[in-house]
């Protein structure tokens, strides 16, 4: 990390680690190298920097038309409430996970490596949904090169394992090994779960370590005779993640996925309204806790969220129709007019 770095770098690197569009991403990948202090103590982060700009760039033209092919795109653009990305070994299941709780027509096969690209597909909870991207497997032996960036946008990581396979203690820790090597780090604390546990990365550390919260999912719970076998694995693995033990066959467990989901990531539900219209109840715009009514308004639209005034409120710690400020907090079922 260089050190003497202006208020300006500062900045950038703030607004590097809040953004999450691919391309908001570059944009302030190039703001980092533009305000960098160029001198001998920097040259490393200077290098990395270019080529993660260069990687984006990549990852965003998609494949090069005649030559040599890039290959398909890897980033998946976030939508929903958040983006989850699924991992785990070959074989755990993931692909059957995501094609149940989704609905895509992601690959399932009795044999390894069936899923080569990213696949999305929404989990409706309630009134909102989130984004599953389903992915290749982690094994000790080989992970796509990709998959780092994959996992770039993702707010948090479903780790699949098979209930099942007896070697399923040896896959999670030479999965986190893979990935620590490559700087992503998975991470049991969730906001919503332990919030005196959650440390944001200081100031003080890397730029580009990416730490994600984590969620067990003990899969094929149908063949596994003993329901107190997760305890045993976590205890076994001296691991802290959450757990939650489900069946992509039988559907058992699955609809605790999204109520986990939303719970642990603190999503808040906004719904608008036009002044004089009732508000549109169907769909909400989410936010997460520490929200404010300009974070919603840039959702409805960036022009609006730049000339907002202010906004009546209906919900829980309001009084019906008040009016607040743009840096006002919203709460989970809040209706607001924006008034710009
Ligand atoms: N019995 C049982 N089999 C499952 C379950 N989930 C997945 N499978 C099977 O496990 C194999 C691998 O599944 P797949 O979804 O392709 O695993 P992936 O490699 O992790 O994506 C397939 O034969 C699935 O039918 C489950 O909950 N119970
Ligand atoms: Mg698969």
């Amino acid at each position: 990390m260089p050190t003497n770095v202006t208020p300006e770098y500062k900045k950038a690197e703030q607004a590097y680690r809040q953004a999450r569009e691919p391309r908001d991403r570059l944009d302030c990948l190039k703001e980092l190298l533009r305000t960098i202090p160029k001198h001998k103590g920097t040259e490393h982060v200077q290098a990395d920097i270019k080529t993660r700009i260069k990687q984006l760039t990549e990852e965003l033209a998609g494949p090069k038309k005649g030559g040599r092919r890039s290959g398909p795109s890897h980033v998946v653009r976030p939508e929903g409430a958040a983006q989850l990305c699924l991992l785990g070994p070959p074989n755990a299941g993931k692909s059957s996970l995501h094609v149940r709780l989704t609905g895509s027509r992601s690959d399932v096969g009795p044999y390894p490596f069936t899923t080569h690209l990213p696949v999305a597909g929404m989990l409706a909870h309630d009134d909102i949904h989130f984004q599953l991207v389903d992915l290749p497997p982690v094994s000790s032996e080989f992970m796509e090169p990709w998959l780092v960036n994959a996992l770039q946008p993702a707010d948090g990581v479903l780790l699949v394992i098979d209930l099942a396979d007896p070697d399923c203690l040896e896959h999670v820790p030479a999965i986190l090994e893979r990935l620590a090597e490559k700087k992503v780090f998975l991470r049991a604390s969730w906001p919503g779960l332990n919030p005196d546990r959650v440390q944001e990365p200081a100031d003080t550390e890397e730029l580009f370590y990416q730490y994600l919260p984590t969620v067990l999912i003990a899969n094929k719970s149908d063949l596994d005779p003993d329901p107190e076998e997760v305890e045993v694995l976590e205890e076994l693995l001296g691991l802290r993640f959450p757990a939650l033990t489900v069946s992509a066959e039988t559907g058992q467990g699955l609809d605790e996925v999204g109520a986990f989901l939303f719970d642990a990531l603190e999503i808040i539900r906004v719904y608008t309204k036009t002044p004089g219209k009732p508000p549109d109840t169907d769909k909400p715009f989410t936010v997460r806790r520490g929200g404010t009514v300009y974070d919603v308004a840039r959702l409805v639209h960036r022009d609006i969220a730049r000339t907002l005034k202010f906004a009546r409120m209906w919900g829980r710690d309001v009084f019906d129709g008040q009016q607040v400020g743009p840096d006002h907090a919203v709460s989970d079922g809040d209706t607001i007019e924006l008034h710009f």
